[in-house]
Order: structure tokens, then sequence, then C-alpha cells
């Protein structure tokens, strides 16, 4: 046993061995304590206990993390050691000929410590390179069997393990959550029939029709190749040179220039599986679908400002919400809903299901929910499961199967391909992460990092030597929906592909006023960045097809004269079936957590009333809302009345863009007046719309910064002297999420 008390080691022990032979033969063990009983678990979510979630938090387990359990390592009291599993005597010196001498080549021990550091990382992600995982489960409503034989559809109230990626695409895997993008939102499903990825985004359309044009739109919107600049971001020539070219990206322009490009957490956004798939029931028959993930925390998104100053406060933003959530137990759900196409139906559209630049209006075709998914647990370790997991299109089961979109097309190839140079061969399945639960059997073999070891004599198939195994499953098995194809050979898209901006102004026409200001800042924003007065020009061009008024507005913030439309490829010859889809409004689902999980400061200083600070984290906790105390500095707070305030962060650590509301308590409280970061604070969440509530003298701050306290503001709350019933107004206005009635551009405050 060794004694770990403070008085037992003055100073690191081991550090001694360095001053001398003779500690350096046989230095002393290291300090070594049990790890506490309540983080035995490798991860705060396996264990399930922790200071900030008690014992709050769900269970957590899944089938998929089962296999994990084999790779697991613990290091709890346990002795270091090489590779080999040779116990290391000393960690702190490399071997040397004599104290003063030269290191030695044969020390095999820092050899091998060296080789694998310089090996630790992996290609990152050439898009999708910044991500956050979490494992879960889908839990399936209703049997689907009239339409899929997908395993996991076919029951009420399966369960089906998933780990889903979150992430944003431009941005390097050390870039920032908050940029304006795109966010890729991947499932994996280890159905009892294999691996089934459902890989998508949380826009339902691309910029492009055909994976041929990919990696061109991938190098326009990566920094540029002479100075590596903008790190991820859209805003610079080469992105809006392309698109302004490309007149096929104009419906997902509108997506990206919205605030569905900067979600207020991974948890707030809905995803879509983009394309058109099949479903394939027993008998062979097929239907289309597309498939939409909408989240029970609402859709929700930040504004500009704040996205950028989060971007500064805190680049982890969206990564650090999502493990937050799962460890207090707040697990995150979303509901799986489905359109079901028949195929004559989509053939009388007039647009064509295969094209990845257009939606199916819910209006044309309502959303049928089929089941949930729910995200408990946090991964492990992050490079094992988040960083290795690998998503691919390919990856379909029994009862799910391809469209002819050329978009997808494309992708079954990239996803495989892409993970073997990411991961280092053809047995990226075997990583943990990967492999499915479903059990593999066939007559591949070797390769590099083969863990598989196959016995027997037989590696082929048909055989006898193996009693024929593995054999084929005939109707049992994947059978591709043999649609019937014939036809020559080109390169060319549909007419109907060539109608590029009805959907556009659909997109742009359905937002609310507010939505609506924020796309026409975006654009004015993002091209005002452009270099080259020809791109921006030919971008208005283009937007004149969307909406007149929006082309005008852009036109307007860069000090430009409107040109002359974008001449049209095609006039399309069908009427539009649905030319307003309030679905399309990120108000369409404000959801059904309420405050839960929100973020609310409360400032505190010296002279804070204790009891009223008290009663308002009391009704905030309440509600399912994160309260913090932030003061000038952390740390106690004296109080008038009984009671001790300890503020957990400070105006300098937690700035106000990372927080949904604010309330400043009743008090004198000198040291928040000679501050300026509380009118900074102040400022902000006025400026982003938030809610925010003053009690009594600290009213008087709204003054000092200028913020007019305008009484039809719902979201600007004051009250003269506190009251039992403030908590419960501050609440239902944070309910709310965002004021945008009082947005002034430019801004007021
Ligand atoms: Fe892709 C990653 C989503 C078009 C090629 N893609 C990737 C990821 C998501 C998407 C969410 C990250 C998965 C993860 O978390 O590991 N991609 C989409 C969607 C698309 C799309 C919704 C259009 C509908 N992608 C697309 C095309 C190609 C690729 C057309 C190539 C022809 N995507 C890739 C890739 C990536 C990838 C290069 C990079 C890392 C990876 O696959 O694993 O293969």
């Amino acid at each position: 046993a060794v004694d770990s008390t403070a008085a037992a080691f003055p100073f690191n022990r081991i550090k001694a061995a360095e001053f001398g032979r003779e500690q350096a033969l046989d230095p002393p063990q290291g300090p070594h304590v049990a790890a506490p009983a309540a983080v035995t678990g490798s991860t705060l979510s396996e264990c399930r206990v922790t200071a900030k979630t008690g014992a709050a938090a769900a269970a957590g387990s899944n089938a998929a993390v089962a296999p994990l359990e084999a790779v697991r390592a613990d290091a709890s009291g346990q002795r270091l050691t090489t590779n080999q599993g040779v116990p290391l005597a000393e960690n702190q010196n490399s071997l040397k000929a004599g104290l003063r001498g030269p290191a030695l080549l044969k020390d095999f021990i820092l050899r091998e410590k060296i080789t694998h550091f310089d090996h630790e990382r992996i290609p990152e992600r050439i898009v999708h390179a910044r991500g956050s995982g979490a494992h879960g489960y889908f839990e399936n409503y209703e049997p689907l069997t009239e339409f899929t034989r997908a395993a996991l559809f076919s029951a009420a109230g399966k369960r089906t393990p998933v780990f889903v990626r979150f992430s944003t695409v431009a941005g390097e895997r050390g870039s920032k959550d908050t940029a304006r993008d795109v966010r890729g939102f991947a499932v994996k499903f280890y159905t009892d029939e294999g691996n089934w990825d459902l890989v998508g985004n949380n826009m339902p359309v691309f910029f492009i029709q055909d994976a041929m044009k990919f990696p061109d739109l991938v190098h326009a919107v990566k920094p540029e190749p002479h100075h590596a600049m903008p790190q991820a971001a859209s805003a610079h020539d080469t992105f809006w040179d392309f698109v302004s070219l490309m007149p096929e990206s104009t419906h997902m322009l509108l997506w990206l220039m919205s605030d569905r490009a900067i979600p207020r957490s991974y948890r707030m956004m809905q995803g879509f599986g983009v394309h058109t798939f099949r479903f394939v029931n027993a008998a062979g028959a097929s239907t289309f679908v597309k498939f939409h993930w909408t989240p029970l925390q609402g859709t929700h998104s930040l504004v500009w400002d704040e996205a950028v100053k989060i971007s500064g406060a805190d680049p982890d933003y969206h990564r650090r919400d999502l493990w937050e959530a799962i460890e207090a137990g707040d697990c995150p759900q979303w509901e799986l809903g489905v359109q079901l196409i028949s195929e004559e139906a989509a053939q009388a559209y007039s647009f064509d299901v295969l094209d990845a630049s257009k939606i199916v209006p819910e209006e044309l075709v309502p959303i049928t929910p089929v089941g949930r998914l729910v995200l408990d647990r946090n991964p492990d370790n992050f490079f094992a499961e988040t960083e290795q997991v690998a998503f691919c299109a390919a990856h379909v089961v029994p009862g799910v199967d391809f469209s002819n979109d050329p978009l997808l097309a494309g992708r079954i190839h990239s996803y495989v391909d892409t993970q073997i140079s990411r991961l280092g061969g053809p047995n990226f399945h075997e990583v943990p992460i990967n492999a499915p639960l479903a059990p593999v059997h066939n007559n591949q073999r070797d390769g590099m990092h083969r863990r598989t070891v196959h016995r027997g004599r037989v590696a082929y198939e048909p055989n006898s030597l193996g009693g024929g195994c593995p054999f084929q499953a005939g109707s049992a098995g994947f059978v591709p929906f043999p649609e019937p194809v014939q036809q020559d050979e080109v390169r060319g898209r549909p007419e109907k592909f060539a109608e590029h901006y009805r959907q556009a102004t659909l997109f742009y026409v359905s937002q609310s006023p507010a939505e609506q200001a924020h796309i026409a800042a975006a654009f004015r924003f993002e091209l005002s960045k452009v270099t080259v007065p020809a791109v921006r020009e030919r971008m208005l061009a283009s937007l004149r097809n969307v909406a007149d008024d929006l082309a005008q507005q852009v036109a307007d913030g860069l000090g430009m004269a409107l040109p002359e439309p974008m001449p049209r490829a095609i006039e399309p010859s069908a009427a539009p079936e649905v030319t307003h889809s309030p679905a399309l409004s990120l108000r369409a689902r404000p959801g059904e957590a309420g405050v839960r999980s929100r973020k609310v400061a409360i400032l505190v200083a010296g002279g804070v009333n204790a009891a009223t600070v008290a009663a308002l984290q009391r009704a905030l906790l309440q509600a399912g809302a994160v309260p913090r105390l932030v003061g000038p500095r952390i740390g106690l707070v004296d109080s008038t009345g009984p009671g001790v305030i300890d503020a957990d962060a400070s105006l300098e650590n937690e700035p106000s863009c990372l927080f949904d509301g604010v309330i400043v308590p009743d008090g004198e409280m000198p040291a928040l007046r000679r501050d300026g970061r509380v009118l900074e604070f102040l400022k902000d969440q006025y400026r982003h719309c938030k809610t925010m509530l003053l009690v009594g003298a600290s009213t008087s701050l709204l003054q000092n910064a200028g913020i007019p306290a305008d009484e039809t503001d719902a979201g600007l709350l004051m009250a003269a002297a506190w009251a039992d019933g403030l908590p419960q107004r501050f609440i239902e206005a944070l309910a709310m999420h965002r004021h945008f009635d009082r947005e002034r551009d430019p801004p007021l405050v």
C-alpha cells in the first residue's frame, strides 16, 4: 500500500531518480490510489453518478456498447507496461551510457513510446472532419412491414442500437463548432441484419445534383489552396465563384444562408436523408422514401453575431452542449418520419425525386412518424469511437435500397473508398465501433490490421471441405430491387433537373420575416467578403430568379445596382404543386422541451440578495434549465441576508453569448456597476434577442447600456421589486427561445 497523502509526497518523489545512479537503478513506485467508487466506470455516463448529475442520469446502455467491452481498458490500480505487457520500472528517463552519456539505441522502451506517438494521428475526414458522437437507440413505433422488410422496422417497440455523429462540413478537425455551415447527421443502426448507415445532413437538399461535381464543390469551399484561408467559412472568393456558376446550388444556398446553418445545438436541428431511397417489402415491392429526423427539443438557431462571438468564447460549443446534456441525463430525442411515395406519383411531380437539390414538400406528401431516436450515452474515448466510426452511404440492409439519384451513386462508392485510406486498410469494419452486431461470415481474408482469426482452410465458395459454409442466404439475404434498365449510355441529366429556382423561392417565401431578414444579411455578409465584383454580380443575377426583394436587399447592402436576372436553363412546363410551405420555417417546430437545458446567467456581486438568487435557481432547476451564477470573478460573494453565494462562472470566462437568457437580481451590487463587461453582457443579450429579467435597482443598468425599456418587448422583463411570480414569467419568456421583434438591422444596441 502506498501512502498517497500530501505529507508523504512533499515533492514528486519519482523525480528524485533523475539526480543519481542509485535512484535510477531502483526508482520508487509512483504514488497511486484506487479511483473513487463513483467514477470507476470509464466515463461519467458509464457510472451515471457525478457531482453534476446526481443519480438522475438515464440508464444509458445499449447492445452496441457490449462488444466494446472486450476492448475497453481501465488502468485503475494497474502498473505501467510496454505494448508487449512488459512492466516498466521507470518512465522518466531514456537509457543512457552513464548519467551524462549518450542515449542508447537499444532502449526499446523509449523507441516504442516515441514510435507510437509519432503515429497517433490518422488523416482527418476530407469533409465533415469536425464532429461529435453519441450512443443511443432507435425505437420503432409500429410494424412497417407493408413497406419494408428492414429488421429495425419489423415490430412495435423494437429497439435497435445506434451510434450518431454530428459534424460541420468545411472546417478542419480543430476548427470551431459555430461556423456558418451545413451540419452532418450520420446514424449507424446496428440492426439484426447488419449495419445500416443513414448518412444525412441538417438540410434536406444539396449543392449539386451529380457526384461528378463533388470534388469541385469541396475544393471551392475549403480554404483556398495558396494560403489555406479562410478556415471553416464559405465567405470567400472560390466558394462563391463556383456556386454562382452552378445555378443548381441556388436552393441549397438559401438553406445555407438561413438560420439552419448556425444551429443553437446539435440537439435542436432536423436531420434529413436528403436522397430519395427505396423501401422494399418481403414481396419485393418498392416504395420511394425520404427520411426526416425531427428533434423533440425543437428547431432553434443562433444569430450570426452570437455565432461569431461563441467561436471565440467556446469553439467546442456544440460538442460541449451535446456531451453535457447526455451527462445530465437530459437525453436528446428525435422522431424519425418518412415520406412514402409511389413511383407513379413521383413521375407526375413538376420536379424529379431523383434530384437531390429538390425537396418533396410536406404539404404534398405528409411525414409519417415511424419511431424515435434517443441518445443516452457519451463515448468512452473520442478517438476510438467518434473518430474511427466509418459511415458509408453504401451500407444498406435488406428492406432499404437506393434510388437512381446520381449524387447517391457517387456516394455509394466514395465512403468505403475514403475509409480505406483514413483508417488504413480494408478491415475498418473490424474496428469495434464499426463492427456489426449481426454475425459476419465471408471468405474475405487478410489485409492490414486484420483482427479476426479465421479457423479452417476454406476461404472460397462453393466448397465441400467446409460443408458449403458460409452459404448464400438466397431470398433471406439482400436482394437488390430489380429496377428495369435499358437505355443508351449518356453523360447528361433529366430535363426536370434543369429547373433551379422555384424551390429556392418556395423556401424563401415560407420563412418568417425575421428568418428572411437573416437570409438577406447572410448573403450580404458572405458576398461582402468576395473580392471579385463580377462574382458578386453573378450571384445577384441568380438571386433575382429567387426573389427580387431579396436580391434588392443584398444589392443595397453591397452598394451595387441590380443586374439583369441570370438566364434560366429551362422554363418549367408544369405549375409547382406547393407555393408556400410553413413547415420550412424553423418556427414550425418549437419542440416539447420548453426551457430544458437552456443556460441562464444570474449576474451576482457583493450586495446581491441571496434569498432571491436561491429562489431563482430553484425555479430554473425545477423547469430543467441550467442556471449559472456569473460574477466579476468566480468564488464566494457577499450577500445581503442569510445564505452563501458561490459564483461558478465569471464575466471573463463565460461571456454573454454562451447564455440563452440573463437575470440581474435585486441588490446594490456596486462591483457590477463599475464593470464595463456587465453592460457588454446586457447589450449582447439584447442584440441576440434573448430573454432578460432585471429586478429593482438593477433595472437602471438598462439605461447605462442604452437598451430601450420597451414594455411591449416580451423578452425584456423589468420589475421594480422582487415578486414570487417573477421566475415563472422569466421561464415563460425563455421558452419562446428568441424575441426577434426587437431585432433591427443594423442593431439598435
Ligand atoms: Fe458526404 C462524409 C453527408 C454528399 C463523400 N458526408 C460525410 C458525412 C456526412 C455526409 C454526414 C460525415 C459522416 C461522419 O460523421 O463520419 N454527404 C453527405 C450528404 C450528402 C453528401 C447528406 C448529399 C446528399 N459526400 C457526398 C458526395 C460525396 C461524399 C456526393 C462524394 C461523391 N462524404 C464523402 C466522403 C466523406 C463524407 C469523402 C468524408 C469522410 C467520410 O466520408 O467518412 O466520403
